[in-house]
């Protein structure tokens, strides 16, 4: 085991802290003094390390033991999330694991196997468990993997087929200090919000949004939140629309640029494609309908007068167009990124300093941070033999509907057929939506694996169990190519329980499957810590970066390498803007593609060849039965579902369940009252929460942000009611389009009601009941 220094240092996804012990206890983090603006979720993660819901040992569910004890295969899936589990002796569980998945490899094949297991887990390049996982199938014969992500899966596809790559959406988005000198008008779609900007995947050193703010703000520069909730941009101008309508608000004020001559038809003459058959659909010259600003305005609920001004605005100063990624987490999501960089292109002021547009501002800290160039390795994957995949949104569809065909981007795909769920470092009842449906699907594999720290909803619904560690209790490096540092972060606790590091239950089952060497290399921990850092420290030397040897490192602080000087910062498409020939772009045309001949030669309704308004299948314009839209977003106390159970996340609460907030006009109209428990529902499903009314939204659109652990009333309803407040009972799996068949949880209606039963239990931190092996019952007849 490698020393631990005097001073140790802890890196999480929202921050770099310095451990404080007090004899052999973890006593406190202490954010690291070089970050201005820290956050403090790191609030309880010492509390949770030995919360009651911590997984202390291997845990079975009971009948799925009794079966396979009883040399049965058949699996009754409906006892998940239901039954007792059995607590095992680590042999014995990683030898029930290791036989299943030989098992299932060899009745089905190793793409019977979903290894896809999305989800952030913790910050750390070696204990990454997404590395860890696709390595140990890859070594164990492969597995059916998952594309995309749930944060931006539409733009990902869309996005690559208007600039011809990932540029302004992953990477290479003009800088926020460049865009803090230059820019005179900043429009925000869906704001900058401060909760979202805490955050980064992989880590951080410092928290950059709030400094860039404040220097626009000192240079008098215009801020302009176009946004249904009023916080999403402190101190900036709040331009209420409703959600899912930004294509309808750029399309006004595409027209205006239009029928003032304010468009600059030279930039998009020499660096667009198929500005006319777009030109065509905003006159109405296609279609007979002209998008107006008044024709945009009952759409948006914002005033025509306000979008021409907008318009005007843009256009006659230096102006910057910044996408949240919410917005296309949406029906249609694709629409609103492909029309802001048409209507960037309109303003012709792409690659100027200050100039053009961006996606995700504040969707995580970090994105437009200057950075050295420096790439840090994690675990190599090692290669999957097994090529199928799906778009990781569609894993419910894939569970109910093997073998059956979808589109997706273009292509003719077909559902695989999946036996196996291994899941480590994410949580799919948090992330996908309408969760009764994905309980349903979850029935049907034949074993699911689980690795997790806590009994969160996502361990109680799965066969095996196997307990790991958290960042606290094991030594690794952290690196986001999102921020400049490098940092060891510190073993500053010991396990708590059995727990082993994800990669000692995978060397457990590489050896018992016989391919131990291919997965550890023979490599300790402390093994591969010294060779990962010591191949990104020879990366860092090629790129004239010095980073210390490795135990002077292991010793000190953060290593926190230089900026790049403000002038040698990048404005997104600067060299395509100055030479289009001579940096065109890798889409077909080698220009910005405002028409696309490949994606209309999809032939997709619900995608064709240029950005269009097509109203989402939920929305405040449509709505009926359910007549307020939820607004699903990302939640202030926590990341996603991760510590829900302690610190600030279980301090907000009201009732002891998540706050859903409203405006007063709507709560009145129904009868409720601030701080009381509310039902929420629609035909997909219902949820306690308790309510804050909030002038901050616009009428008819309430919010309830995500992360409150799943916590169904027990029993075999199809919908039973969720106690705690987790939105994604109610919100819609459905593919964006077929062309992206991205996440939409942010189109969905819903209602609210007062609720007047007594309030049941939120039983979602407790640990699941166990029994012991002689009590296993036999097995019943699997329910169909
Ligand atoms: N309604 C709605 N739903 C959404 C969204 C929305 O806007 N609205 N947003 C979506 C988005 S953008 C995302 S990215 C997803 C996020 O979804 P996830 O990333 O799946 O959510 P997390 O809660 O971060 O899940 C991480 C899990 O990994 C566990 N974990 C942490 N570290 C480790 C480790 O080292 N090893 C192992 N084995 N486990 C570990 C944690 O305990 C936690 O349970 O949610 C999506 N869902
Ligand atoms: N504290 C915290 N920060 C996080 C996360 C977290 O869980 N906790 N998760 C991280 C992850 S994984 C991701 S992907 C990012 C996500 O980053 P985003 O996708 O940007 O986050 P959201 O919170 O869903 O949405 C931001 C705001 O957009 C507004 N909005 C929603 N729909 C619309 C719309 O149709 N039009 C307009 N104009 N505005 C709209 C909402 O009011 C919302 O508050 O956040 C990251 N940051
Ligand atoms: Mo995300």
């Amino acid at each position: 085991m490698l020393p631990r220094p005097e001073q140790p240092t802890v890196a999480t996804h929202w921050g770099t802290y310095h451990a404080r012990l007090e004899g052999d206890r973890i006593a406190e983090l202490r954010p690291i003094e070089i970050d201005p603006d820290p956050s403090p979720l790191s609030d309880g993660m010492i509390e949770a390390l030995t919360a009651p819901a911590r997984i202390l040992r291997p845990s079975v569910r009971a009948s799925f033991l009794a079966a396979r004890e009883a040399g049965r295969v058949a699996t009754d899936g409906a006892g998940r999330g239901h039954e007792p589990f059995v607590e095992l002796p680590w042999d014995e569980a990683l030898d029930l694991a290791a036989a299943e998945i030989a098992r299932i490899r060899s009745e089905h094949g190793n793409q019977a196997i979903y290894g896809g297991s999305y989800g952030w887990a913790s910050a750390g390049r070696f204990h990454h468990a997404q590395s860890q996982i696709h390595r140990f199938l890859n070594a164990a014969g492969g597995y059916t993997r998952s594309v995309q992500n749930y944060s931006f899966a539409a733009a990902a596809m869309i996005v690559p087929h208007i600039l011809g790559d990932d540029r302004g959406l992953v990477s290479g988005h003009s800088t926020w200090p460049r865009i803090a000198a230059h820019t005179q008008t900043l429009l925000m779609l869906g704001g900058v919000p401060w909760k979202n900007a805490q955050v980064s995947s992989g880590g951080i050193a410092r928290h950059i949004l709030t400094e860039n703010l404040a220097a626009l703000r000192a240079r008098g520069a215009r801020l302009i939140s176009a946004s249904p909730i009023r916080d999403d941009a402190e101190g900036a101008d709040w331009l209420p629309i409703r959600p899912g309508t930004d294509t309808a608000l750029m399309l006004g004020m595409a027209h205006v640029l239009l029928a003032e001559d304010l468009a600059d038809r030279d930039f998009l003459a020499s660096h667009t494609h198929g500005f006319d058959r777009l030109e065509a659909y905003i006159t109405g010259a296609a279609d007979s309908i002209a998008k107006t600003p008044d024709w945009a305005a009952p759409i948006t609920g914002v005033p025509a007068d306000r979008i021409r001004e907008l318009a005007r605005l843009l256009a006659a100063t230096r102006s910057f167009i910044m996408v949240a990624w919410s917005l296309q987490r949406a029906d249609h999501g694709e629409q609103p990124y492909w029309m802001a960089a048409a209507l960037a292109s309109m303003l012709g002021q792409i690659g100027l300093p200050g100039g053009g547009f961006g996606y995700g501002y504040a969707s995580a800290n970090g994105i437009g941070n200057p950075t050295p160039d420096l790439s840090f390795p994690a675990m190599p994957q090692l290669v999957n033999p097994v090529t199928d995949y799906i778009p990781v949104a569609r894993i419910a569809d894939a569970l109910l509907h093997p073998g059956e065909p979808y589109q997706f981007n273009g292509m003719d795909r077909i559902y695989p057929d999946l036996k196996m769920i291994y899941w480590a470092g994410g949580n799919p009842f948090h992330h996908h939506q309408d969760l009764n449906r994905l309980r349903r699907a979850w029935q049907r594999p034949e074993a699911v694996i689980v690795h997790e720290s806590w009994w969160n909803p996502l361990a109680r619904h799965a066969d095996i169990v196997f307990p790991v560690t958290t960042v606290l209790e094991r030594d690794d490096i952290a690196f986001s190519s999102r921020d400049r540092f490098v940092t060891a972060s510190h073993r500053v606790a010991d396990p708590a329980g059995e727990a082993r590091d994800d990669y000692a239950v995978f060397s457990g089952l590489a050896q018992r499957l016989g391919v131990e060497d291919e997965f550890t290399r023979s490599r300790s921990t402390e093994d591969w810590l010294r060779h990962l850092y010591g191949r990104g420290r020879q990366r860092a030397a090629a790129n004239g970066l010095d980073l210390p040897d490795f135990d002077s490192f292991w010793r000190g602080g953060p290593v926190v390498l230089d900026a790049p000087a403000l002038e040698d910062q990048i404005d997104l498409l600067a060299d395509f803007r100055a030479d289009p020939q001579a940096h065109a772009l890798s889409t077909p045309s080698g220009r910005i593609e405002l028409y696309s001949e490949t994606v209309a030669g999809f032939g997709y309704d619900d995608c064709p060849g240029h950005p269009v308004w097509i109203a989402p299948r939920e929305w405040l314009g449509a709505a009926g039965k359910y007549p307020l839209h939820l607004m699903s977003n990302q939640p202030a106390t926590r990341l996603h579902s991760q510590y829900d159970l302690v610190g600030q996340s279980r301090a907000a609460k009201l009732h002891g369940r998540e706050v859903l907030r409203m405006h007063p006009s709507d709560a009145e109209a129904r009868g409720i009252a601030d701080a009381t428990v509310v039902r929420v529902f629609n035909d997909r499903g219902a949820c306690l929460a308790a309510v804050r009314l909030s002038s901050d939204l616009l009428p008819g659109v309430v919010q309830l942000p995500t992360g409150a652990w799943f916590d169904p009333e027990e029993g075999d309803a199809p919908q039973p009611l969720e106690r705690h407040g987790n939105p994604n009972v109610l919100t819609a799996d459905r593919g964006t389009s077929k062309l992206g068949q991205g996440p939409s949880a942010h189109s969905c209606l819903v209602e609210v009601a007062p609720y007047t039963q007594p309030l049941p239990p939120v039983r979602a931190f407790e640990p699941p009941e166990f029994i012991s092996r002689p009590m296993l019952m036999p097995m019943k007849e699997p329910r169909k």
